[in-house]
């Protein structure tokens, strides 16, 4: 695992604005986040008075068929293999910001194929961008912001023979009861194909890992920050920011409503609606 990450280093370093390594402090804290991954319980889309979170550790939204249920793969009650953790958003005056805490590094072999994480999806104002996540996954360069005017522009999920998207077509899942799989997800990643004329600029990444304890060893962390004039975000602030594993097996999310602080009454809706939400989507997840 060590020699991948130093080959990710290398490939990150290769890329312009792009740094590995100082996102994480000595003892796991994201310093300049103020967190701690793996230190909250489940929460989706709580603004907690400065960002917004998701924290999906240990879930699927997706409940896959029989004993997997919410576990990310290879489920079970040891599920762990491909795991979003968790997602954070913030806004400044000048920039967007997004940290992903995810299982693995961008891109992983396991059992005979490579696996990989997909592109910062993003949907603003009914219009769709993509950050390129991984250069490795259609020959472009890790950090690329682009405008996604349809499915030309976009590639789905990775459908190998283990791909949960090979073999679920309509699963139960948070996002309602007809959803399948490709539209929880999808789009998954950049074109390699698409036109040069949409791409709008460039976010500088950074990554970092951690071993946090048990299956959270090797826990890597990728931030996005770009400039909020490429996309043009509004006042207030409506973007939804998504990234799923080519494996179809997780996908994580963060709609921000607005980066303003919320009145007092509009802050309890949000925190009664959110542990409403809490509860039910925790109703039915099997005991591990
Ligand atoms: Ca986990
Ligand atoms: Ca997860
Ligand atoms: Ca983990």
């Amino acid at each position: 695992m060590l020699r991948k990450l130093a080959v990710v280093a290398a490939v990150y370093l290769l890329v312009g604005g792009t740094a590995f390594g100082g996102l994480v402090d000595g003892v796991g804290n994201v310093t300049d986040w103020g967190i701690t991954p793996f230190s909250q319980v489940n929460q989706s889309d709580t603004f907690d008075g400065t960002r917004w979170l998701t924290i999906e550790n240990d879930y699927s939204p997706i409940k896959y068929p029989g004993s997997i249920g919410h576990q990310p793969s290879p489920g079970g009650t040891t599920g762990e293999g491909f795991d979003l953790e968790e997602m954070y958003v913030r806004i400044t005056d000048t920039q967007a910001q997004i940290l992903l805490v995810t299982s693995n590094g961008p891109s992983v072999e396991a059992v005979g194929s490579t696996w990989r994480l997909g592109d910062l999806m993003i949907l603003s104002d009914g219009q769709q961008f993509a950050i390129v996540t991984d250069s490795g996954n259609q020959g472009l360069p890790a950090g690329n912001i682009y405008r996604i005017n349809g499915d030309a522009d976009v590639v789905g999920l990775q459908d190998q023979p283990q791909s949960y998207r090979g073999s679920t077509t309509v699963v139960e899942n948070d996002y309602g009861p007809d959803a399948t799989i490709p539209q929880i997800t999808e789009p998954w990643a950049v074109s390699g194909l698409i036109d040069a004329g949409l791409l709008l600029g460039a976010a500088t990444i950074e990554t970092d890992s951690f071993d946090y304890g048990g299956k959270e060893d090797g826990t890597f962390l990728i931030q996005y920050a770009f400039d909020k004039h490429v996309l043009e975000l509004g006042d207030p602030v409506d973007m939804t920011t998504q990234i799923a594993w080519g494996c179809g097996n997780d996908v994580i999310r963060v709609k921000v409503d607005s980066p303003n602080v919320p009145e007092p009454a509009t802050f309890a809706m949000l925190l009664v609606g959110s542990v409403l939400t809490y509860v039910a989507r925790r109703r039915d997840m099997p005991k591990s």
